[in-house]
C-alpha cells in the first residue's frame, strides 16, 4: 500500500463564520457559509466511506483562512512536521493543529527559522520523492529547513516552480497513483514530472487540478466534465464534491485535510 496514497487518518476542520474574511487573490464574492459547511459535510462523509478515521477539530473563528488544514503541516509516515505558513493571517494556525498531530503521531517537529515560510499547498508527496514549489507563500528558507527535517527520515526533496499568479504548487496538480499526475499544462510544461505518467486537466477546467487520491477514492470539484472523464477513462473511481465557496478563496480538495498514517 503506497503510503502517498492510502491513508488511515484525516484531520479537518470545520469553516468558521470568518471565512467571509478569507484570503482571495480575486475577489469574485463572499462564500456563503452554509453551502461551504454542506460541501465540507460531503467531502468528510467521503473520507470516511474509505474506511479512514476523520478527525473533525472545531471552527477556529479567530482564523478565517482555518478551514484550510492543509497549510499548516506536513505528514509523511515517520513523523508530522508543522509549517510556518507565508500569509501572516494564518501563521498562527500551525500551533493550532501541533498538538492534534502530537496526540497520533510519535514525531513532531517544526519549522522554526523566523525568516523561514513553507505551506503544505506547496509540497506533493510522491512515493519517491517530495516536490516542493517556491511561491508567493513558500521561500528557499522554508524548503531548506524542511530539506533538513525530512532528510533523516529517508525523504528527498526537489524543488519545482509553481507558476506566475498560481497560489500554491498543487492548485495545479495532484497524485493519482504512485506514477501518475493529474496537472495542468502550465504546470507540466516545466518538465518537473518527466518520468511520471502525466493525465492532462483540459484546457479552460484549470481548477480541477487540485484533487486527492484518499484510498480508493479520487475526490475532485464539480464542474470540470472533460477532467473528470479523462480521470474515469484512466480507471480512477471518482467522487465529485461542490467546492464552489472554497473555491472563491482559492481552496480546493488538498487543502481542506491532512492525510497520513500515524506510526506510533
Ligand atoms: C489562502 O489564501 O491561504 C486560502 N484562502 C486558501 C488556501 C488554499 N490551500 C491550499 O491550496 N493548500
Amino acid at each position: 500500500m503506497s503510503f502517498s496514497t492510502h491513508f488511515s487518518h484525516a484531520i479537518t476542520r470545520r469553516p468558521a463564520p470568518s471565512i467571509i474574511a478569507g484570503l482571495r487573490a480575486v475577489d469574485t464574492g463572499s462564500p456563503d457559509l452554509a453551502l461551504m459547511q454542506a460541501h465540507h459535510a460531503a467531502y468528510v462523509a467521503t473520507l470516511q466511506e474509505t474506511g479512514a478515521t476523520v478527525v473533525e477539530l472545531p471552527a477556529l473563528d479567530a482564523y478565517p483562512d482555518s478551514v484550510f488544514v492543509e497549510d499548516t503541516a506536513l505528514c509523511l509516515p515517520e513523523g508530522a512536521v508543522i509549517m510556518r505558513p507565508g500569509a501572516p493571517s494564518r501563521l498562527g494556525e500551525a500551533a493550532e493543529m501541533a498538538p492534534h498531530l502530537r496526540a497520533l503521531y510519535g514525531q513532531v517537529v517544526e519549522i522554526t527559522g523566523k525568516d523561514s515560510f513553507i505551506e503544505g499547498g506547496d509540497i506533493l508527496v510522491t512515493e519517491r520523492e517530495v516536490l516542493v514549489g517556491r511561491s508567493a507563500r513558500t521561500n528557499a528558507a522554508g524548503v531548506a529547513e524542511l530539506a533538513r527535517l525530512v532528510g533523516p527520515w529517508g525523504h528527498k526533496l526537489r524543488e519545482v516552480h509553481t507558476p506566475p499568479g498560481v497560489l500554491h504548487f498543487k492548485t495545479d496538480c495532484s497524485l493519482l497513483d504512485v506514477d501518475t499526475v493529474l496537472s495542468t499544462t502550465r504546470l507540466s510544461a516545466s518538465g518537473c514530472f518527466e518520468g511520471y505518467r502525466v493525465i492532462p486537466v483540459a484546457d479552460g477546467e484549470e481548477a480541477a487540478a487540485n484533487t486527492i487520491r484518499f484510498n480508493d477514492l479520487v475526490l475532485m470539484p464539480a464542474g470540470f466534465p472533460k477532467t473528470r472523464d479523462t480521470i474515469l477513462a484512466a480507471g480512477f473511481n471518482v467522487r465529485e464534491i461542490g467546492n464552489s465557496e472554497c473555491a472563491k478563496l482559492d481552496g480546493g480538495m488538498s487543502c481542506l485535510s491532512l492525510r497520513f498514517t500515524p506510526k506510533p
